[in-house]
């Protein structure tokens, strides 16, 4: 095989695109290293917090619910500091883009992993994960002892690298979804609050019929419906409009390009060209990437101390400082906002923190499956890597499948899905004395729930079309991806752990704002009700306490 240089070109001048398409499958990837880290080497200076900084309000984490709170309480004339772990991706790499696609996935794509972890480790059984450098890269895969959670690091939080797909609940499945939660209020207000912030659209129903870059969706909406199940078009927060200029090859190609888990250079609406862009338009919003808070504690006279470590992008310390603030929001992310408050309760620097924080973790019911079609139901060779559409049997079967794409630059002749269900489970957080680190005591077998309710669907759809499924994408003779969830969901439950508004029991002015307060199922794809829920509680709070 030709040697292959630091910007994925071959030695005999073949792109790695090209290569992996010539081999004919994207198993090709796993022979090539992942690239080297050249650009943003250096924390972003312009925006670092000083040390000892003194500020009216931290908000620790710049997903939906930080990047809400942050909006808001600016425009109501509040100063505002995020903090966020992962990088601000502005800057474009060796190739001159600032993400990889999907199928070439190189250092800027794991957070501080030597190896990729791909959701879909194999293809035709081979595994097709490879060597990185490690480095501050967009998605995180934290392995906990019975599940891996993926989630996206960098300014915008989940935004970066999700499928931009934005669901309301249905409104008779919402008071299971938060059953402290006016229903009203929320559908009348939060919810269109909340689309609109984002900037949710449907894709044109006709061009859907035309392009063949969702041949895979009408194959899926076929085959649901001679199930007999109901299908439905999945409203999404990509440029529709930049999509169909995308097909008519006027624009750079982005989800028709295959770039969506590794971040989108164009289309894709993230939280930084919308609620955040807006926040820092105000000017009252400054945020500081590459920091990570370690501790929060209460501060003598009033107010609270908010230690952090910033780092470099290969994740050395570069710097550790304090900040103090008379309020702190926790947007961290379920993961992110638990394992630091569960921590905190346990090492003493927040020890009145009740016995609810850390409880009551979902994974949304997760769970993927491909289906192998016969050769005249072909799913296409490109493919968006926007998902438009799902399946619907909630109500009969505790399952929404989403029909996902599988991106590969090849026909699979594989429908491919990944499903939510009404996965009864519950894990708690809990520190880890040993270790120093905090444990999630999820275990893998709790996902055979999620599997029979998916199966309501694929069964009937295998038996009907006469196929079967798919056992070559998640290891050798595996069916089912039950080993992950991109939808983490609680461990600082509004009501339990919090007030109703996300106020934490035995600390005024601390606040959780983000997933961490959603009781570990949505129904539907989670980042709508996250939005939601945040425009709610952050009204309420400057109303009240500000
Ligand atoms: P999140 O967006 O995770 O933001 C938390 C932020 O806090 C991150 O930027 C972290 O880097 C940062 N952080 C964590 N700890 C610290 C610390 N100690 N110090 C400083 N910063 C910290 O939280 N949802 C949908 O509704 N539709 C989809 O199509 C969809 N697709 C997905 C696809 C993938 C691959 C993934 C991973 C997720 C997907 N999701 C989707 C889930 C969605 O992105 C997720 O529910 C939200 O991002 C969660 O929002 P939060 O505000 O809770």
């Amino acid at each position: 095989m030709a040697s292959t240089n630091q910007r994925g070109n071959t030695s005999d001048g073949v792109s790695r695109r090209r290569l992996l398409v010539g081999t004919g499958s994207i198993l090709g990837a796993a022979a090539l290293i992942g690239g080297t880290p050249t650009a943003n080497a250096q924390p972003l200076a312009a925006t670092d917090i000083p040390d000892g900084a003194n500020v009216p309000v931290i908000i620790v984490g710049t997903g939906y619910g930080g990047a809400v709170a942050a909006l808001r309480l600016a425009q109501a004339g509040i100063s505002v500091q995020m903090i966020e772990m992962g990088q601000d991706w502005v800057t474009p790499g060796s190739d001159g883009k600032i993400h990889p696609k999907v199928t070439s996935p190189d250092y800027r794509s794991f957070w501080m992993r030597t190896r990729t972890k791909a959701p879909l480790s194999n293809f035709l059984g081979f595994p097709i994960d490879k060597a990185v450098p490690k480095y501050a890269g967009i998605l995180d895969a934290e392995d906990f002892a019975g599940i891996t959670v993926y989630q996206g690091r960098g300014v915008g939080g989940g935004s970066l690298v999700n499928g931009g797909m934005a669901v309301t609940p249905k409104r008779q499945n919402f008071a299971s979804v938060l059953p402290t939660v006016n229903a009203d209020e929320m559908y009348n207000t939060y919810y269109p609050r909340a689309n609109a912030g984002l900037g949710v659209g449907l894709i044109d129903p006709d061009w859907f019929e035309r392009t063949s870059y969702y041949q895979y969706s009408r194959v899926g909406r076929k085959h649901a419906q001679r199930s007999g199940f109901g299908w439905t078009f999945v409203p999404d927060v990509y440029d529709w409009n930049y999509m169909v200029a995308e097909d008519n090859g006027t624009v750079p190609k982005s989800a028709l390009g295959q770039e969506i888990l590794y971040g989108n250079n164009y289309g894709k609406k993230t939280l930084a060209k919308t609620y955040l862009a807006q926040a820092r338009a105000t000017g009252r919003v400054t945020i500081s990437p590459l920091h990570e808070v370690t501790s929060v504690s209460p501060a003598a006279g009033g107010g609270y101390v908010v230690a952090m470590k910033q780092i470099d992008t290969s994740g050395n310390t570069v710097a550790t400082k304090s900040a103090k603030a008379a309020r702190v929001f926790f947007a961290a992310g379920s993961v992110g906002t638990s394992k630091l408050l569960v921590k905190l309760r346990a090492t003493g620097a927040l020890p009145g923190l009740n016995d609810q924080v850390g409880q009551g973790w979902g994974d949304n019911g997760n769970v993927m499956v491909g289906r192998a079609n016969h050769v005249w139901d072909s799913t296409g060779d490109v493919q968006s890597t926007i998902p438009c559409s799902g399946i619907d049997n909630w109500d009969a079967g505790g399952a929404f499948a989403e029909v996902a794409p599988l991106p590969t630059g090849i026909e699979t002749f594989a429908s491919f899905y990944l499903s939510i269900t009404k996965n009864p489970n519950r894990a708690a957080f809990s520190y880890n004395a040993g270790t120093g680190g905090v444990d999630l005591s999820w275990q893998t077998a709790w996902k055979q729930d999620s599997i029979t309710m998916a199966k309501t669907i694929f069964d009937k759809i295998n038996k009907k079309e006469g196929t079967i499924y798919r056992s070559d994408l998640f290891g050798t003779n595996k069916i089912w991806g039950d080993h992950l969830t991109y939808h983490p969901l609680g461990g600082a439950i509004l009501g339990k752990a919090t007030d109703n508004y996300g106020r934490l029991a035995g600390y005024s002015g601390l606040y959780v704002i983000d997933g961490a307060l959603i009781p570990g199922n949505t129904t539907v794809n989670p980042f709508v009700t996250i939005t939601a829920l945040a425009e709610r509680n952050i009204e309420r709070i400057i109303a009240t306490d500000l």
